[in-house]
């Protein structure tokens, strides 16, 4: 399959470790893809779904144990410990790599190594990058075929280099107590052990596309950011590209495939998908950035998913989908989840393959739904009726506005803008999101996460601020307009205040208009709010009392809040820019 060198080595190493039966490349075709379809219906790795009703769809349940991502078993290992920062759990590389070798040592044994040439991003793009992945999962190559670009031209690209990125994954025995996914950053290299659960094993997701290339972005002078890509198409027909970090439970998929109020859309407003996950940017020729999604599908969460909520992206789950941990409506061999539609399916497996009984469902306990609360969708963008032009265009698009996010019931107001890009790099390193009634634990507790990449920094957070400030002075006068928005102010009784969904097109456009210079502000102790008759509140159910209480910055709040970003910033000791705790002495003196 090819002569790359580095490549050969590692294959070599690896197949000498694993000891596969046999090792098969996986070239992208149709008919390999329908053959590992059929193999893994075989060994029951899939079940078929109704094939009229959801073509090429079918569902994989997990092991129990096996559910999510494993955040206190997830390691970034650089040779020195305060690389890799307060942020992450850190391990010696040459420690890690024996444990591990020794978990994985011939755990391939009667399996097929199943080896994986995959780019992320459009194959060629001067943003891409390549990865190898090997693993012992059909479900893995299946899902690896749907979120990556895989395709023997990829390795035509490489050529001889050694620009790629090593992945092994072996599920071994699932074993949670000897799970590790683990990151060797300084050698391009992920291995993943002991999980078959997505965001464990789609190594070019999170291992890649976030921590190891955010560290390769740090190296090389670009970014790789935890965010949406959206583009808004104005009556004009001009389309402007938004960059969007939210936190997890936060609806970064339901923004990036919004659909706006009905009299926008009747205007010619209309928003176009580029990314709803993760965003890839450098500086282009014209000093602009420039981003792409390096993904090719949407790994989305499912429940809540509906017609309403994600018209967008409940449509492209329609064919060629694979769905994890859903449940089984067994009259005709589709899938459901809660909040799919009101129709409890009286027929139906839940998401560890039992008989459900829909009477015994109680919204408020997890344990009595049918699907799993983390069950998800393996989706190709192609089907996402709201697909950018751009997607599938190596030159990336040009970011107006960068917007972070968090769930806020009281604190942040429903949009601000940043004084310039160092004030908003001091937003995003605060940004927070507080507890839901949904999670365990108490509710309305403040989680740090900056710029929601707290779980997949690949290095020490410290530099990476840096690193976004060091990006602010080369753009100069092209950078992007950074702002913050909170769709979750709510009143004293826990309603919320803003509709939120389709109606953040409101704020969006106000957004636009400020970075194209056309909307006025207030400028606050925090940055600039709009005025209260920016927000187009054309067609909704709001008085004006009701906005102006959701723009207002609340001085007692705020001075609360500074003290907590204070607390935050003493994890960082020496590595925190000085510019960042400037801001923060600003922001006191602003509020006092
Ligand atoms: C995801 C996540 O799955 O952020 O995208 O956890
Ligand atoms: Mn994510």
């Amino acid at each position: 399959m090819t002569n790359n060198k580095t490549i050969r080595k590692w294959l070599d190493e690896m197949t000498a470790l694993l000891q596969p039966d046999n090792v098969v490349w996986v070239d992208g075709s149709d008919e390999q893809r329908e053959e590992l379809r059929r193999l893994a219906v075989e060994c029951g790795e899939l079940f078929k779904l109704n094939q009229e009703k959801l073509p090429g769809c079918y569902l994989h349940r997990t092991n129990p144990n096996d559910v999510a991502r494993v955040e206190d078993r997830t390691f970034i290992c650089t040779s020195k410990q305060e690389d890799a920062g307060p942020t992450n759990n850190w391990c010696e590389p040459q420690e890690m790599y024996k444990k591990l070798y020794n978990i994985a040592r011939g755990s391939y044994q009667g399996r097929t190594m199943y080896v994986i040439p995959y780019s992320m991003g459009p194959i060629g793009s001067p943003l891409a990058k390549i990865g190898l992945e090997v693993t012992d999962s059909v479900y893995v190559v299946l899902n690896m075929l749907i979120m990556t670009r895989v395709s023997p031209k990829v390795l035509e690209v490489l050529g001889d280099s050694d620009d790629w990125v090593r992945g092994l994954h072996s599920r071994c025995d699932i074993d949670p107590e000897n799970r590790y996914i683990c990151h060797f950053p300084e050698d391009n290299t992920i291995i993943s052990v002991n999980s078959g659960y997505g965001g464990n094993v789609l190594l070019g997701k999170k291992c890649f596309a976030l921590r190891i290339a955010s560290y390769q972005g740090w190296k090389e002078g670009w970014m790789a950011e935890h965010m949406l890509i959206l583009g808004l198409q104005n009556p004009k027909g001009e389309v402007h590209y938004i960059a969007a970090a939210f936190p997890s439970a936060c609806g970064k998929t339901n923004l990036a495939m919004l659909i706006p109020p009905a009299y926008l859309r009747e205007k010619g407003y209309k928003v176009w998908t580029v990314g709803d996950d993760i965003a890839w940017m450098r500086i282009g020729e014209d000093g602009r950035l420039y981003a792409i999604n390096p993904e090719n599908g949407f790994f989305g969460v499912a429940p809540g998913t509906n017609e309403h909520s994600n018209f967008n992206a409940l449509e492209s789950t329609k064919k060629n989908t694979i769905f994890t941990n859903v449940a089984l409506d067994q009259n005709d061999n589709t899938v459901w989840w809660e909040g799919l539609n009101k129709n409890l399916p009286e027929n139906a497996l839940d998401w560890k393959g039992n008989p459900w009984d829909p009477a015994k469902f109680n919204k408020a306990d997890k344990s009595t739904c049918a699907a799993h609360p983390n069950s998800r969708f393996t989706a190709p963008a192609e089907n996402c009726p709201c697909i950018s032009d751009e997607f599938n265009k190596g030159a990336g698009v040009p970011i107006s506005a960068i917007v972070f996010g968090g769930r806020r019931a009281k604190c942040a107001p429903l949009v601000y803008q940043s004084r310039d890009w160092e004030n908003g790099v001091f937003v995003g390193s605060a940004m927070a999101s507080e507890t839901t009634a949904a999670a365990a634990g108490a509710v309305g507790v403040v989680r740090r996460d900056p710029m929601a990449m707290l779980p997949f920094c690949g290095y020490h957070m410290g530099d990476y601020f840096r690193h976004w400030l060091d990006m602010g002075k080369k753009l100069g006068d092209k950078a992007p307009k950074i702002f913050n928005v909170n769709w979750f102010r709510t009143d004293d009784e826990g309603n919320f205040l803003w509709p939120g969904f389709g109606d953040n097109m409101r704020v969006l456009n106000w957004i636009v208009d400020r970075c194209e210079g056309k909307a006025d502000a207030t400028e606050t102790a925090i940055g600039y709010v709009p005025k209260p008759e920016d927000i187009d509140l054309t067609d909704l159910d709001m008085d004006k009392a009701t906005l102006e209480d959701i723009l207002t910055v609340d001085t007692e709040v705020w001075t609360r809040e500074a003290a907590e970003i204070e607390e935050h910033y003493k994890k960082f000791g020496d590595r925190l820019p000085a510019e960042l705790r400037a801001q923060l002495e600003t922001l006191k003196k602003n509020l006092s």
